[in-house]
């Protein structure tokens, strides 16, 4: 078998944990949210999670399985499935009518349960589940957990004589997803001190408004889209990724009045023409003020990416007001990007993105003080003095079957700070996409104004 870092590893990537500020259910703050249900949705993960919780236990010790309900009865099942040890069910609530049963299944007082969990904080919900077990005069001697939060939980069990295992503890965790450059030394800090009881700080840094952005701006695209956001009342860009100039004009006029750029990606145009799709385009760029924004992703030598600003069929630097830029080649790439607002792209909002804390750390100084930068791309916070463009922005979906990945504008607004959301199928692809430019228009500057 794998190692159990790399395992963990391998379910960490399906979202069960999650970092930021999050509401519990007790109304605390917390620095991370667990939900271990994703594992179940996976059914070589789930194989491969039972063996290992299997692997931690003597197995002669049990007669019976059970799951303590609802997110630990898969986990239970597939162990019973691999070590053929029976199963039973504890309900979350008796039936009002027929047996009233708490505990459904084949069983015998006085054979030995082993308790399964997913996740152990306090140890309450696990305490719930074994009285009403040990009611049915069934033994309960240990618990397994695949994630232990080590906020108390395993001693308060201890103390009352039953055994935990867990698969993963939350320190090791941390551990790994740091060196891993998942997650950075102040997110680290924050995990340490909530799981040590003490309460945890969460920067309440204001956010400064875009008239507070104007006066620190010192390039004249910063200036632009800012001052088109305070009057437009808007932070959207649309990103309009057709394949036809007809449909991509017609996107413009009616997404224009709600935006404040529009995102192309030229080079998927089948009918890219210079006088019919850049002078149209132009035009009405001017009727409803917003600027375009190519999405080029430049990603090479200096000298090239001169080259692919200026020539080829698309002369980006004859129309563009904006460009994405990876930073890839390093500060003095970026130098050819001149009459133009590079957007450098520090993190990427798809999942599995290699843009991890490292690389963007290290991205951050390629862009520091660079002047042909007004701000980046990323999935996370960033300093004030640069413009912060978040795609991967939706209102219904969280993410696509080719692996991008959506949060609500108020999400991204409010805990990256974001500058800009960055909208496509939210929008392009609705039934109405003028309402829906208006309404992701409205949702963005409302949470702007929430959070200043
Ligand atoms: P969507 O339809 O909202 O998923 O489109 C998002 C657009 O933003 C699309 O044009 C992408 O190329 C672009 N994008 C992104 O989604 N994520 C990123 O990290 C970067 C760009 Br960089």
């Amino acid at each position: 078998m794998e190692s159990k870092k790399e395992f963990f590893l391998e379910c960490y990537k399906l979202g069960i944990i999650k970092f930021g500020r999050f509401t519990l259910k007790s109304g605390i703050e917390s620095p991370f949210y667990v939900d271990l249900r994703p594992l179940a949705s996976d059914p070589k993960i789930l194989k491969k999670l039972a063996n290992y919780l299997l692997e931690m236990l003597p197995l002669d010790n049990f007669d019976i399985i059970c799951g303590v309900p609802y997110a630990a009865l898969p986990m239970a099942t597939a162990m019973s499935l691999e070590s053929y040890i029976p199963l039973i069910i504890k309900r979350k609530e008796a039936k009002s009518y027929g047996t009233k049963k708490l505990i459904e299944g084949i069983f015998a007082k006085g054979q030995n349960c082993l308790l399964v969990e997913d996740v152990i904080t306090s140890g309450k919900s696990i305490l719930e589940t074994i009285e009403e077990v040990e009611n049915e005069g069934i033994i309960v001697s240990d618990i397994v957990v695949v994630l232990d939060r080590q906020q108390g939980g395993r001693e308060k069990l201890e103390a009352k004589g039953y055994k935990v295992h867990s698969l993963f503890k939350i320190s090791e965790v941390v551990k790994i997803l740091r060196e891993m450059h998942y997650i950075d030394e102040d997110e680290v800090a924050r995990i340490r001190d909530f799981v040590n009881g003490n309460q945890v700080v969460f920067e309440e840094k204001k956010r400064l408004s875009y008239e507070e952005k104007l006066e620190i701006a010192e390039h004249s695209f910063a200036k632009k889209i800012l001052e088109i956001a305070i009057e437009k009342r808007s932070n959207l860009i649309a990103s309009a990724d057709f394949v036809t100039t007809k449909e991509l004009l017609a996107f413009a006029d009616i997404a224009g009045p709600h935006i404040v750029a529009l995102k192309t990606h030229v080079d998927i145009l089948n009918d890219f023409d210079e006088d019919e799709t850049i002078l149209p385009l132009k035009n009405l760029a001017q009727k409803h003020n917003f600027l375009l924004m190519e999405d080029r992703k430049f990603a090479d030598i200096g000298n090239t990416q001169a080259l692919q600003f200026s020539y080829g069929t698309f002369e980006i630097s004859n129309w563009a007001d904006l460009v994405t830029s990876h930073v890839i080649g390093g500060s003095k790439s970026l130098d050819c990007f001149v009459n133009v607002g590079v957007v450098a792209i520090l993190g990427m909002s798809s999942q599995g993105a290699l843009t991890d804390s490292h690389y963007r750390e290290e991205a951050l100084k390629v862009i520091e003080n660079h002047p042909n930068v007004i701000g980046c791309v990323a999935q996370n916070e960033i300093s004030d003095q640069l413009l912060l463009f978040t795609p991967g922005v939706h209102l219904g979906k969280k993410g696509d079957d080719k692996g991008q990945q959506y949060h609500a504008p108020e999400h991204v607004i409010r805990n990256y700070g974001t500058d800009f959301i960055i909208v496509g199928r939210g929008i392009y692809k609705s039934d109405d996409p003028e309402l829906e430019a208006l309404r992701y228009k409205t949702e963005g500057w409302k949470a702007y104004l929430s959070c200043l």
